[in-house]
């Protein structure tokens, strides 16, 4: 089955294509731009998607919105992390980050999958802290800062098969895995 994601960013795309691999699902990369309303939350962000591409492009197809919510700035950069990477940067948020002795953060990722005429919503969060600095050369955007719980790494000092065992979007992905399991009979 060929599932069409629509999305900019290649790094998602290689973490989808390597989990659901097992199941024979090939992933193409759509870069089709679509409006990310401004919400407080991701499950709007994506519902709205859903809703304005739908007709727009081939189905089924995909969007995952995700973010990185730091407990020090009260939920910063979250729904705008795609606008900070692009304009602080990673240097900016351990600017920001500077002294502070609570590092704790949290990733999460919403996937929004349009079938058969309806959205199914698979969701995952990870928990972890920022590192004092950056680390690792693998992944992308806030990678290299991150360190999920139980782990020593960060997520750019990681294989893709390793993070997709942590992740956030690892984790909603094996949500979507077992719908895709039990309502499409693989
Ligand atoms: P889309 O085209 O799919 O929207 P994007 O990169 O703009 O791609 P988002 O709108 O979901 O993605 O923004 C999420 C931001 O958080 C973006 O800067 C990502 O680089 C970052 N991010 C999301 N998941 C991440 C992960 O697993 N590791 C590091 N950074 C992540």
């Amino acid at each position: 089955m060929k599932i069409f994601f629509i999305t900019s960013n290649r790094g998602k795309v290689e973490e989808f294509s390597k989990f659901l691999e097992p199941l024979g699902i090939e992933i193409v990369q759509l870069n089709y731009g679509y409006p990310e309303i401004q919400s407080q939350s991701l499950e709007e962000v994506v519902r709205f998607g859903i809703e304005w591409l739908k007709d727009k492009v081939p189905e089924p197809f995909i969007i995952e919105d995700s973010g990185l919510f730091i407990e020090h700035l009260n939920g910063f950069p979250g729904v705008y992390s795609a606008y900070v990477y692009k304009t602080i940067g990673l240097d900016g948020i351990l600017k920001l980050m500077e002294g502070v002795e609570n590092r704790r953060a949290y990733f999460k990722s919403v996937i929004g999958f349009y079938y058969k005429n309806r959205s199914h919503l698979f969701v995952g969060v990870t928990h972890g802290v920022i590192s004092t600095e950056k680390r690792g050369t693998f992944g992308f955007g806030y990678d290299p800062i991150f360190i999920p719980e139980g782990s020593k790494k960060t997520f750019a000092e990681m294989t893709i098969v390793e993070k997709n065992k942590l992740s956030h979007r690892g984790k909603a992905l094996k949500e979507f895995y077992k719908w895709l399991k039990e309502n499409l009979k693989y």
